[in-house]
């Protein structure tokens, strides 16, 4: 099918972000701050050097200062503003596509398509969905009818996401969580940490992101807030070693899950990938079967570039779920139906902000409500 939006920009593109959007803005990735200096401690082995991260990640928020009230409803009003980009196209442009038209002809067709991509559904993802929506075109006379089409599909494409099971085996249960820099892997755990502390479990974090003081001290405060223990060593202390500690301190002190935080790393980057392998593992050892879980962070911001970080990572290391941060920001959502469909990952969880309450399990069934 060929894609007109290659060659001139729509409308819906080009639209002026309504203030409330603009106020939203997710936090510039392009700030080029500079990484806080190392200390003067020489003898330490120089590290990989990391991609730069955004400026709020080195300061380490206080988390939760922001926090919404956390009622169900107000989660939902947030993933629903932060979808406001993705249902403006779906909704306002629809119903253009078909003022004067009384059914759906082939340049119509087009037109969807275009507005799919346009949302961060990505090419692959809106071709699926248009064979779909093309086979039961000819039942379809109103822009409603339309919506209603589309979100049986999307339900459809989301249904490989599941939400996170709580039957968790072993103990402790070890969930690695691992991601490009700046993604949200940190707060993503204090945020979980809380969450199961708040159901009667004792979780254990392992700093493993020894690449600078800050990130040790990011977390540290998250831990604190979410009445998590902590195991961290010096800065620049072997990674592996300190998930190794991790496990081994959480299996004496009789812990429920522990969350080993890692360095970002650029899924290209072929040692630091290495590495990671390491971590992996040196857990392995120390635990047999663990780590239990490997959750990848990914950045709803970074649109298509998503897929291909889950993708590295997933060869990587065997990627067992997702958590997609940033879905309050200036995400086009979109990005979620196209991980979901291509990448026959569950979705586990969503963040909806940088409060300790701004996690969700994904809902597919809400999600779609959320777009339309
Ligand atoms: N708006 C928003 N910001 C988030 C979310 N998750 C994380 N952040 C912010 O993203 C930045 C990087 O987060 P951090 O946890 O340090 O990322 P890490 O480098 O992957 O550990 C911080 O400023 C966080 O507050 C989210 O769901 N929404
Ligand atoms: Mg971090």
């Amino acid at each position: 099918m060929a894609l007109k939006w290659f060659k001139g920009k729509k409308k819906s593109e080009v639209a002026t972000p309504t203030p409330e959007e603009q106020e939203e803005q997710a936090p510039a990735k392009d700030d080029g701050a500079p990484q806080p200096a190392t200390p003067n401690d020489t003898t330490a082995p120089q590290p990989p050097v990391p991609e730069p991260l955004p400026a709020q990640t080195a300061s380490a928020p206080a988390p939760g200062d922001s926090a919404p009230a956390s009622t169900g409803k107000g989660l939902f009003a947030r993933l629903k503003r932060g979808l406001t980009k993705t249902r403006t196209i779906l909704t306002t442009d629809i119903d253009q596509l078909f003022s004067g038209k009384r059914q759906i002809d082939d340049e119509m067709l087009e037109e969807i398509e275009e507005l799919l991509i346009t949302a961060d559904i990505g090419v692959q993802t809106a071709m699926d969905l248009m064979d779909g929506i093309a086979r039961k075109a000819s039942r379809i006379q109103t822009p409603d009818a339309l919506k209603q089409l589309l979100k049986q599909e999307l339900q459809t494409l989301l249904a490989n996401a599941a939400p996170p099971t709580d039957a968790l085996q072993e103990k402790p249960h070890v969930v690695m969580v691992v991601g490009v820099n700046g993604v949200g892997k940190t707060t993503t755990i204090g945020k979980l940490a809380a969450r199961e502390i708040h159901q009667g479990r004792k979780v254990l974090i392992a700093a493993a992101d020894t690449f600078r003081a800050a990130a040790v001290e990011q977390l540290t405060i998250w831990a604190e807030r979410a009445g998590a223990e902590l195991v961290r060593h010096k800065e620049q202390a072997d990674p592996a070693a300190v998930a190794y500690d991790g496990i081994e301190a959480a299996l004496a002190r009789g812990m429920d899950t522990v969350y080993v935080d890692t360095a970002g790393r650029l899924h290209t980057k072929v040692n630091l990938m290495e590495e990671i392998k390491k971590i992996q593992r040196t857990i392995t050892k120390k635990m047999p079967g663990a780590p239990h879980e490997i959750l990848l962070v990914l950045d709803a911001t970074t649109g298509q570039n998503a897929l291909a970080q889950a993708k590295m990572f997933n060869e990587s290391l065997g990627v067992t779920g997702l958590v997609l941060t940033k879905l309050d920001g200036t995400a086009k959502g979109g990005i979620v139906i196209s991980i979901c469909q291509q990448l026959q990952l569950p979705l586990h969880f969503i963040g909806v902000g940088e409060g300790v309450d701004d996690l969700q399990p994904f809902d597919a069934a809400r999600f779609v409500d959320a777009l339309f």
